[in-house]
Formats: C-alpha cells, structure tokens, sequence
C-alpha cells in the first residue's frame, strides 16, 4: 500500500484534495502533516479521518527534526506539499511567518526528501515523487492581454508571492542539482468548500448573509482567473502521476472575472438560495437585494491588476481539463456555506473576526 504524505491537508486546497484522494485512490494510505496555524483545521478533515485511511500528524514543516520523523515512519511514495502561509493580505502585515513556512519550510522538505530518496532502493526510488503547489502569483500582474505560461519570467509582488516564488526557485534547483524527482504546479484562484473566510469569496457570502458591507478593494476592476477547488485536485493528482520530473504544470480555469462580476455573481445565486428579503439581517436594514452591500474600501498595497493562466501545456500533455464551469462552482460553493454555517463560525472563533487585513500602519 502507498503512503501519500500530504503536508497543509487541514487547510482549503489541501483538505479537499484528502477527499479527493479517498475517492480516487482507493487503495492508498494518506498522512495529513499540518501544523494547525488559523488556517488549519481538524474539522476539516473530520469525515476523512472517521474513514480510517486517514492519518493526522501535527507538526511544522520547516522544524528538520519533524520532517526526518515523518518522512522515518511512514516512508511515502508521494509528497503534495500544500503548507503554507497563504493570505496577501496577512503577508503586507507580517512576513515573517512567510518566509519562515513557505522558503525554509520548503527547504527542509527538499532536504529531507532527497537524503530520503538517495536511500531508496528498486521500483521505490524510481517512482518517489515530490510534487510543490504553488500559486499563479509568483508571475507577478498583467497589462489587459496575455496570460501566463511555464516560461513567464517570475516577477513576483507581495511578500507572500515572493516567498512562493523563493520556494518554487529552490525546487527547481534540487531537481537540477541534485535530481531529486520533483514536479511542480502553478494554479490560479481556487474556490470552494473549505476556504478560510479571509479569502475574497466565503468572506463576501458570510458579510453578506449577515448584512455586513462587503468590502470591495480599489475599484473592483481586478481581474482573477478562477478555479473550482475540485478541478485544481484533479490537476495535482495528474501532475503527479502521469507529469514528467523536473517538469511544471501551470493550472487554470479561464475563468476571468473582475472582482465585482464575482462579488456580483455570489449575491445572485445567494439570492436564488436564500433571498434578501427573506434574510433577517437584510430586511433590518430595508435592503431586498445583497448587491446593495457592497462598498469600495482603500486597495490593498500592490495589488496585482490581473492574473490569467495559459493552461495549454497539462491539457495537451496530461488530458486534465475543468469540469466545473464559474455558474455551477459558485452555485456549489454557496449551497456548501449555507449548509456549514457552523463550520464557519468554529474556524473563526477566537482566531479571525473578518476585520480587515492588510493596510499600511504609518
Ligand atoms: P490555507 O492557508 O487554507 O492552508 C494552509 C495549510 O498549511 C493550513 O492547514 C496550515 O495549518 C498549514 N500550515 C501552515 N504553515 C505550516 C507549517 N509551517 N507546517 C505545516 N503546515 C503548515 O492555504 P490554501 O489556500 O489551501 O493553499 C494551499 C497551497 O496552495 C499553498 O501552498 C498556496 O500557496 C497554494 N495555492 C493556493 C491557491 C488558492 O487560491 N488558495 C491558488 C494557487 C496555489
Ligand atoms: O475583502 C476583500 N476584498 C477584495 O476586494 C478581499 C479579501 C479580497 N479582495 C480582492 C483582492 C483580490 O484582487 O479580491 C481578490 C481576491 O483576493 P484573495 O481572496 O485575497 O486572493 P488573492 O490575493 O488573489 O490570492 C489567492 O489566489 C492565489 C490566494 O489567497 C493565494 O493563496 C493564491 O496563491
């Protein structure tokens, strides 16, 4: 039986792709290693564990001795590593973290991943894989054409970017230098159930069932290419199976959007699900429609104009093409908020009030 390590499996992207694999590869066994910052959590992973093929670990990724014991005792086939600090706006505030996680925390990976796979023997040492999530952010923000290839320079802008783009350089050496069988992807915007309420999407569904403003950045115009969180599972399962080492994926849904046609298509299917004007909160406020929520708030420093993803390479290469279309994802992210309020009031508690994050303080 294959051991698939899954590093930040208690977070958004990481603990669907734990659901994802206990339906699609059925006869592994998966170790969740996650070190439950705000961003992680158990609960997420509740339904996984209960199935038995689940382990849970806690533990940091860029603490050496951790990583030696759980690379020790369960010797994996695969590593998704998932881990990271992941909010720009957390990363305007307070960098550290970010450095700290996302290029030493790699770099222990690496590390340990090679010593490990230098040991391996046979069919072991040719089919170990180690496979780096990474964000289409690292190559920085595009004019109103274009979109991002494998071979878009990196120019990456925010603090967590660049720690990002710090990790993906490292990972790409470790294949070149040492050629460790590494495989590498870079995704665009992902949506879905499970996202913290940081995130622009479960946020503006959460202030608006609760009348609150929902804070649109600048004028809204930013353009994100969005991705149901499912199909980006897909896209890690194939890269990692089927892709080449030494090889990156980018992954993305040609989904454009500005950020009020997003904002906009949320109140809509809201309004489907549970309308305004049957909405406590809203009707308080005389207000029938959740659009009438949104208000303009101060941009976020460097904020990247727009993002697109040139995803023609793991279509042709891999066969992986998204099944959910922006309509169906949104309409399916919604239905799951709604139906997990308590979830979203748990993941919050004591940890995040949805206040906002990331300005300047002169
Ligand atoms: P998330 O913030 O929801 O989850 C991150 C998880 O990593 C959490 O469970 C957290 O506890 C864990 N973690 C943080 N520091 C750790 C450490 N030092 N050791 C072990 N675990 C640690 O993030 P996400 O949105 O699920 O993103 C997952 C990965 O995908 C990240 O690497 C991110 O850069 C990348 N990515 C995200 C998106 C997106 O739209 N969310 C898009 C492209 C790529
Ligand atoms: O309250 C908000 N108002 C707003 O206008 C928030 C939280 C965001 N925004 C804007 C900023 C962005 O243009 O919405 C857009 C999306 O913002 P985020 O959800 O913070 O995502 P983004 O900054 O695009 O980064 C996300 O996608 C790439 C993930 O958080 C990263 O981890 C991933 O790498």
């Amino acid at each position: 039986m294959k051991t698939i390590v899954v590093t930040g499996g208690a977070g958004f992207i990481g603990s669907n792709f734990v659901y994802y694999l206990l339906s699609h590869s059925t006869s592994s066994r998966i170790v969740v290693f996650d070190k439950l910052t705000y961003a992680g959590n158990q609960r997420s992973l509740q339904e996984a564990i209960e199935t038995g093929r689940v382990h849970f670990v806690q533990g940091d990724i860029a603490d050496s001795r951790q990583v030696h014991a759980l690379y020790h005792r369960f010797k994996p086939a695969y590593i998704f590593n998932f881990a990271a600090e992941s909010h720009v706006d957390r990363s305007i505030e307070g960098p550290e973290a970010f450095v700290r996680t996302n290029v030493e925390g790699t770099f222990q990976l690496l590390q340990e991943s090679r010593r490990y796979w230098m040991g391996l023997k046979g069919r072991a040492r040719v089919d170990f894989r180690f496979l780096h999530v990474s964000t289409d952010e690292v190559y920085g923000s595009l004019g109103k054409t274009g979109s991002f290839s494998e071979t878009t320079p990196y120019a990456p802008n925010s603090p967590y970017s660049a720690t990002k783009a710090g990790a993906d350089h490292l990972v790409r050496a470790y294949h070149e230098t040492y050629g460790l069988p590494v495989v590498l992807t870079n995704c665009s915007n992902n949506y879905g159930p499970y996202q913290f309420p940081e995130k622009l999407i479960p946020l503006m569904i959460l202030n608006a069932l609760e009348g609150k403003p929902l804070p649109v950045y600048g004028d809204g115009k930013n353009v994100r290419d969005w991705l149901y969180v499912e199909d980006h599972c897909e896209a890690l399962w194939k890269a990692m199976t089927k892709g080449s080492p030494g090889e990156r994926y980018n992954v993305g849904g040609s989904n454009e959007k500005t950020n009020l046609e997003v904002v906009g298509t949320l109140c809509r299917q809201l309004q489907r699900a549970y309308p305004a004007g049957q909405n406590p909160a809203l009707l308080e406020k005389g207000l029938k429609d959740y659009g009438k929520l949104v208000v303009f708030v101060k941009d976020r420093p460097g904020h990247d104009r727009r993002y697109a993803i040139d995803a023609s390479k793991i279509r042709r290469e891999l066969g992986w093409i998204p099944h959910h279309s922006f309509d169906t994802g949104m309409e399916a992210t919604v239905k799951w908020y709604l139906g997990h309020l308590d979830w979203c009031r748990r993941v919050q508690e004591g940890n995040y009030g949805r206040q906002r994050l990331g300005l300047l303080k002169k």
